[in-house]
């Protein structure tokens, strides 16, 4: 079975919007300008424009489109050669980030920091906010939470500049999934212009399985190469990524990407 990748909220009953949903956003919001990035963002202007996505609309009706006043209002920089992508490994990618700093996944940069975690909703002719219910994915596609991920994500893959990677699930029939938000909205707005290299990294439980020839990571690797972007694949299991980032030195980034 699975060691590793989504555990949260799969097959578990829908929640209501977080309580204290803006308290927690704004919070967020300035500690990360303080403490990460001190670029020109304003979190009150953050959060209204954010509130006013979905706040009076059906949850079912919220679509990508209705982020994109949010996504402009938020001025977030994303140095060249960091971006990592993840499907089906968010803990591990996530874990990885933070233990090295290498690299930047979406919840490291404002926007996907601010949001990590945090379920919202509102409700049609309401200003408020519904606490008890919000739809998923499976009641509607249209849910605020998921159309806001996939807003951010397709920014996000947009602004990926130089080398960039991708941790995919290589236990998994499908590591790479046309119907998953790496396959369907990231890989499509890749810039092949900014974008020089794809390493994709397959992350596996042990040495005899994944490997990086399967017909999923093939269909990869020639959808990128479709758009002139160079790719190359490397299979690295669950203990020797744990054990590249363990050891805290500027290596690290190099033992598991390169
Ligand atoms: O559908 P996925 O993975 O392929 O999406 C992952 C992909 C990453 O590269 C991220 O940049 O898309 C971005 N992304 C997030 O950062 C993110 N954080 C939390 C996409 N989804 C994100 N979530 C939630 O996980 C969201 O609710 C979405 O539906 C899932 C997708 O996870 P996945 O299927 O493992």
């Amino acid at each position: 079975g699975l060691v590793f990748g989504l555990k949260k909220n799969k097959g578990t009953t829908n929640k209501g919007t977080t309580r204290n949903l803006k308290e927690i956003v704004v919070e967020r919001c300035l500690m990360f300008i303080k403490e990460v990035d001190t670029s020109d963002n304003k979190c009150d202007q953050i959060w209204s424009t954010f509130k006013h996505a979905f706040i009076g609309k059906n949850p079912c009706n919220v679509k990508m489109g209705d982020y994109d006043q949010f996504i402009d209002t938020v001025h977030q920089y994303i140095s060249r050669n960091k971006t990592l992508f993840w499907s089906k490994t968010q803990q591990i990618a996530h874990d990885f980030t933070k233990a090295t700093k290498c690299f930047m996944t979406l919840e490291d940069t404002l926007v996907g920091y601010m949001m990590d975690g945090l379920t919202w909703c509102g409700q049609n002719s309401s200003m408020e906010f519904d606490y008890t219910y919000c739809p998923g994915y499976k009641e509607c596609e249209n849910n605020p939470v998921s159309s806001f991920w996939k807003r951010a994500s397709m920014n996000f893959a947009e602004s990926a500049q130089g080398r960039v990677a991708v941790m995919l699930n290589g236990s998994m029939s499908q590591p790479f999934s046309t119907s998953s938000i790496f396959g369907s909205i990231e890989v499509n707005h890749f810039n092949s212009s900014i974008i020089s290299h794809v390493n994709i990294i397959s992350v596996i439980s042990s040495t005899y399985s994944g490997p990086c020839n399967s017909m999923s990571i093939r269909n990869l690797t020639s959808i990128l190469k479709n758009k002139r972007i160079n790719s190359t694949c490397k299979a690295i299991t669950v203990s020797e990524i744990q054990n590249c980032t363990s050891k805290h030195n500027p290596q690290s980034c190099d033992c598991v990407i390169n």
